[in-house]
């Protein structure tokens, strides 16, 4: 007697899912396209598992992440330094205030990101796609069709560099701010590379490459009518060196520490910086990524956040841990890897959890 494997592509469970994805892509107008149609269930492929399900409520409500007020650079460096030593080698994530961004810009950059993903369907589906061939795509879930269960968000990706999109195909509802925050971003992005470089008793200058690769995306967490079944963003680790962050007031982003899920609470002007997978084995763990996760947003209005990833951008170029923080005492803890294999090793994991580092590790 032949027997079909429950996991088999080809039960007609999960083509009926595949199915539904597809239709639900060809819609090209995201989750906001969901809710807009009036929907008060979500589509069964939104729902995950329940191992996932049960653990979005265990969070430590007293725990906060560490903030760095980077206005004493300049009257005591070597305090910055160590505080962001601090933060980069046990959480992984903190905040950083007087960063020098005009609060002004930070509002009109959200203000502008929220405009492109409310814009009349028509406008936003002409720019939905999942190839990054023009630098602009528009799209819900890049993950889509390789994750076990779709998150309850939309994401507008730009890239900045090495080399820009078209100025043209930046949508013009949010193209000036996006131009500017690249500035910004490059700015404060070089400043905190290099007291974090200083901070591994290395030359401010050793990551400068690192601003080098960026990518935006721009994230919009609309009301989810069943946030205790979905997510807004997996957990997962940023692959890349650092990622500058700037989240709107609606909050529900986390991050996992040794006590647990910890909240990333919006702190007003402030930007929210993480040590990437990269980072990690380049400083052969003295810096730690975090996983971090996005929770189904769950209040009255839509959430906006904005995330440019900082990564090298030759591609072809090997990294590992540095031979200056390696040593017989301290020996590599990962073998030497291409970023081009970095990064295909990372979209064929997905967004699935922290595992990217341990394909490397030796
Ligand atoms: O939306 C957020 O706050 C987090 C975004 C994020 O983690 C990502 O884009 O990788």
């Amino acid at each position: 007697m032949s027997t079909t494997p429950l996991s088999s592509p080809l039960s007609a469970a999960s083509y009926d899912r595949i199915e539904a994805v597809k239709q639900f892509d060809n819609t090209k107008l995201g989750v906001k396209g969901l809710i807009d149609s009036g929907i008060k269930t979500i589509p069964s492929f939104f729902v995950h598992p329940p191992e996932t399900l049960s653990d979005l409520n265990s969070r430590s409500q007293s725990l906060n992440i560490p903030t760095v007020d980077l206005s004493a650079i300049s009257s005591s460096r070597s305090a910055v330094i160590h505080q962001l030593h601090h933060a980069a080698s046990t959480v992984g994530f903190f905040q950083v205030t007087n960063h020098g961004v005009p609060p002004e810009l930070l509002r009109r950059t959200i203000a502008a990101m929220k405009a492109f993903h409310e814009q009349p369907p028509e406008q936003r589906s002409k720019v939905y796609r999942r190839e990054m061939g023009t630098g602009v795509s528009y799209i819900s879930n890049v993950d889509l069709f390789q994750s076990k269960a779709a998150s309850w968000r939309d994401t507008l990706q730009i890239r900045l560099g090495p080399v820009t999109a078209d100025r043209e195909e930046v949508p013009e509802v949010c193209r000036e701010q996006v131009l500017e925050w690249d500035r910004e971003v490059v700015r404060v992005g070089e400043v905190l590379l290099g007291l974090l470089s200083e901070g591994l008793g290395l030359s401010a200058e050793r990551f400068r490459e690192f601003v080098e690769g960026r990518v935006l995306v721009g994230h919009y967490y609309p009301f989810c009518p069943q946030p205790d079944l979905t997510v807004g963003l997996n957990s997962h680790a940023d692959p890349g060196a650092l990622t500058v962050l700037l989240q709107d007031h609606v909050g529900g982003l986390q991050v996992r520490t040794e006590d647990g899920w910890v909240d990333v609470k919006p702190v007003p002007d402030a930007l929210v910086i993480n040590i990437g997978d990269l980072l990690q084995i380049i400083s052969n763990d003295e810096y730690k990524s975090a996983d971090h996760r996005v929770l189904a947003n769950s209040s009255g209005e839509p959430r906006v956040s904005v995330a440019v990833f900082l990564n090298p951008s030759n591609r072809e170029k090997t990294f590992g841990p540095l031979p200056e923080l390696t040593s017989t005492e301290k020996p590599a803890l990962y073998r030497n890897f291409t970023f081009n294999e970095f990064l295909t090793r990372f979209f064929k994991k997905g967004l699935d959890g922290k595992t990217l580092t341990n394909f490397f590790r030796l």
